[in-house]
Formats: C-alpha cells, sequence, structure tokens
C-alpha cells in the first residue's frame, strides 16, 4: 500500500470551548470500536447524549416518577410540575408566546403528522395545494402525499439547483396559483446541509395569506430559533437530535390554528367532560396529548435544553462551521470525492460520494477504523434522485466533535480508496 498523504494542518479554533471537558460529559464516547477511538460522525441521524440528560431522566424514575396531571399525590405532583417545567423551558428555547402553544409529541414525524392530519383533514379540499421542497426528509413528504389521496389535493414541488439551493422563484411562483392551502419546508436539509432562508419563505407565504410549517429537526440543535422573529405557523422538531431523549419531540403551532384544529387522538388527559353523547375537549395544549405522554423523556428534553443554553449555540454553531470548513477542504484533496449539497450557506454536515465505491462499503471499512457515520438514502430519495445516485456517504458533527476526529475521517477515507484503486 502506498504511503498516506501529509494530511492538512488543522487551524486552531478560535471558539471558547472546553472541548475535553465537554467530551467528559459523554459517557459513550470514551469506549473503542474495533480497537481504535470512537469518532461518533453520525450526529445528523441523533447526536448523543450528555450526564446532565441522563441523570436528570435518572433522576426521574428513581426519585419522583408518578403519572401527570392525575394524582393528588405527592409524586404525580412533583412529575407534573417537572413536565410543565420542561414545557416552559421547550417555550423559552423557541421565544414562543405561550405555553399553550407547546405541543409534546414522539418526535419530528409525529408533529407532521398531526398538523397534517388535523390542520389538513379541516382545512385542505380536492384541488388544493400544498407546497413542499425537493429538499424534504420522507416524514415531511409522506404524510402530505397520505393527505392528498384522501383529500384530492395536489403536491407542488418546490426545486433546488445544483448546489443545493432552493429557486425562491420557482416558489413564489408556486405560492401565485391561489390555490395554495399551506407551505412546508425544511429549515435544514439532512441530506445536503443546506440551511434554507425559511424567514424569507415564511414572508412570501404569508403576503398571500398562506400557512407555513418547518422541519427543524436539524436546525435545532446548530441555530437559535426565535418563533415570533421567524412568524411561522407550526414548527417541528426531535428532542433526540438536540441532545435529549429519543421518543420526544414537539410541535410549535400559532395559538389560534392549535385553538381551531380538531384533535389528532383521542385518550385520556385531552379531554374535560366526556359522556356517550358528547366529548368536550381540554384546553391547549392537552387538547394534543392524549394519553400518558413520555414523561422522563419530556424532562430529559429539558435538560438537554438546558445544557445547550449553557454552552450556547452561537458558540456551538461556530466549533460545529470551523470543523465542516476544515473538513471540506481535506475531503476535496481526495481524488474521486464529490461533495452533494454546496450551498452558500450550509451546516455541519458533508454528504460525499468517493468514485464509483458503494456508500455502505465506505461506511463499513470507516467503522473498521473507529469512525461512525451514515451511509444510504439519508430518508431524503428525491434528493437522490435529483443527483442521480443512489446513497451517500454522510459525515455530521456535533459540538463534541474535535479536528482530531475530522483527520481521523479523512485519513480512514484515504484507507478506503486505496483498498479499492
Ligand atoms: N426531518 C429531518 C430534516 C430529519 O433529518 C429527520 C431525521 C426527520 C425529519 C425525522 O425525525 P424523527 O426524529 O421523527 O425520526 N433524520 C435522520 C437522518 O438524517 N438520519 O437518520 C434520521
Amino acid at each position: 500500500m502506498s504511503a498516506l498523504p501529509v494530511l492538512t494542518t488543522v487551524p486552531a479554533s478560535n471558539t471558547s470551548l472546553d472541548l475535553t471537558g465537554i467530551r467528559a460529559e459523554f459517557p459513550i464516547l470514551r469506549q473503542q470500536i474495533h480497537g481504535k477511538p470512537l469518532v461518533y460522525l453520525d450526529n445528523a441521524a441523533s447526536v448523543q447524549k450528555p450526564n446532565a440528560v441522563i441523570n436528570a431522566i435518572s433522576d426521574c424514575y428513581s426519585r419522583y416518577y408518578a403519572n401527570i396531571h392525575r394524582g393528588v399525590h405527592l409524586l404525580s405532583e412533583r412529575s407534573t410540575i417537572a413536565y410543565e417545567g420542561a414545557r416552559e423551558k421547550v417555550r423559552a428555547f423557541l421565544n414562543a408566546a405561550s405555553v399553550r402553544e407547546i405541543i409534546f409529541t414522539r418526535g419530528t414525524t409525529e408533529s407532521i403528522n398531526l398538523v397534517a392530519s388535523s390542520f389538513g383533514g379541516n382545512t385542505v379540499k380536492a384541488g388544493d395545494e400544498i407546497v413542499i421542497t425537493g429538499m424534504e426528509h420522507h416524514s415531511n413528504i409522506v404524510p402530505w402525499q397520505l393527505l392528498c389521496q384522501r383529500t384530492g389535493a395536489v403536491l407542488k414541488v418546490v426545486p433546488f439547483t445544483d448546489a443545493g439551493e432552493l429557486i425562491l422563484e420557482e416558489y413564489e411562483r408556486l405560492l401565485n396559483s391561489g390555490r395554495v392551502k399551506l407551505a412546508v419546508f425544511v429549515h435544514i436539509s439532512n441530506a445536503l446541509g443546506t440551511i434554507n432562508p425559511v424567514k424569507t419563505m415564511v414572508d412570501l407565504a404569508r403576503a398571500r395569506g398562506i400557512p407555513t410549517l418547518i422541519d427543524g429537526a436539524q436546525a435545532i440543535a446548530h441555530l437559535k430559533v426565535d418563533i415570533q422573529e421567524l412568524d411561522c405557523d407550526f414548527y417541528a422538531f426531535s428532542g433526540h437530535k438536540v441532545y435529549g431523549p429519543s421518543g420526544v419531540g414537539v410541535l410549535y403551532g400559532k395559538q389560534i390554528l392549535l385553538e381551531a384544529m380538531p384533535p389528532y387522538q383521542g385518550g385520556g388527559d385531552m379531554i374535560s367532560v366526556v359522556t356517550f353523547e358528547k366529548t368536550e375537549y381540554a384546553d391547549l395544549p392537552n387538547k394534543f396529548e392524549a394519553g400518558t405522554p413520555n414523561i422522563a423523556g419530556v424532562i430529559g428534553l429539558g435538560a438537554a435544553l438546558d445544557w445547550v443554553n449553557q454552552l450556547g449555540l452561537s458558540t456551538v454553531a461556530a466549533h460545529e462551521n470551523d470543523l465542516l470548513d476544515d473538513a471540506t477542504v481535506q475531503l476535496l484533496e481526495i481524488p474521486g470525492l464529490s461533495i452533494m449539497g454546496t450551498a452558500r450557506d450550509k451546516a455541519a454536515l458533508v454528504a460525499f460520494t468517493l468514485q464509483d465505491i458503494h456508500p455502505h462499503d465506505i461506511g463499513t471499512i470507516l467503522d473498521r477504523e473507529g469512525v461512525a457515520i451514515r451511509a444510504g438514502h439519508h430518508c431524503a430519495q428525491p434528493v437522490m434522485q435529483r443527483y442521480g445516485v443512489p446513497a451517500t456517504a454522510r459525515a455530521s458533527f456535533a459540538v463534541y466533535n474535535t479536528s482530531d476526529e475530522v483527520n481521523a475521517l479523512v485519513k480512514a477515507l484515504w484507507k478506503v480508496k486505496e483498498l479499492f484503486s
């Protein structure tokens, strides 16, 4: 085998993060995979959890867990206070106007399905149009297709350039049909890394009286989201992408819309009076939270948001951008490597192909080197179709990643190249 090339020198990070201290808060990072230190670069799929979150969940189960909103006993009261306290933390994190606008769900997917089913079912009729973009995750495509099948409405798709930037003139043209009932778009693409101009997109829709839903799954841990400034109607995200647990997520919805919407699911905790003739629903937000929720998960999400707040999202983003710049420069030095998604405004993930080596082979060889990335279509098959590839390899960064880990990724990729040459 030929000698590996000398790697580009990594610029010192200009951020004030104590990376050693941060990494020490993540027990899972302290391990070897196939005899090599774990380099976890699959953060766009799910990020790892700091002790603050693990302990908050463990604390709930070991000290004060009980069902919420219904017990007269002390444990139920304590659980309820912690659960509703987490709702306030989410409200503050998003700068939403009221906790009534914060609905806990299972994740981004359920948040979007809730809107498609309840808002969509109530307002969308045959011949209406729903505008989406060509770079959506399947969870922001399929619920709208299902709605269209039920109602006879039509999906209209905003195209994007080779660089991975939405063509806003096309978006505006689609909004102008007079038939659009809702515009939905992803804040940051999980397949390309593109940060979409969501404020402009909301404004363009609002000027025509069209409500908007933003899929914030990839944005919530990387960008400051100010809901009141953004002025969108719905915003969805998952706890597990923002250092919180899986199985819990959030739907933000404007109060006036949520109040007019029918319940998504029926059951306990979402009613005020039930008789066999008629049921009166609970007020917001309970109307949309049927059944016993993921109590400890919600509390864990609250702890995750505290943890992120204490680091500061702008510091996190600056560090991740350094890693992205470093990775991009080094990856492009590998002959035959092609990056998919080169938007001017891009978040900390890089998707690529390497000659005709299948991304699964790349991922498997990287795994043997301790480097965890994702290979596949990233639940965004229309994006793959747009570029005519079946799949890509994707490295995605979180606050705990280091420039040494970027080097490990690059070194492992040179190894892949050698193996296949
Ligand atoms: N929207 C985007 C933009 C996403 O990236 C994901 C998950 C979802 C929605 C769905 O989130 P969930 O928590 O409801 O599953 N994205 C990925 C990914 O890129 N790799 O694994 C999951």
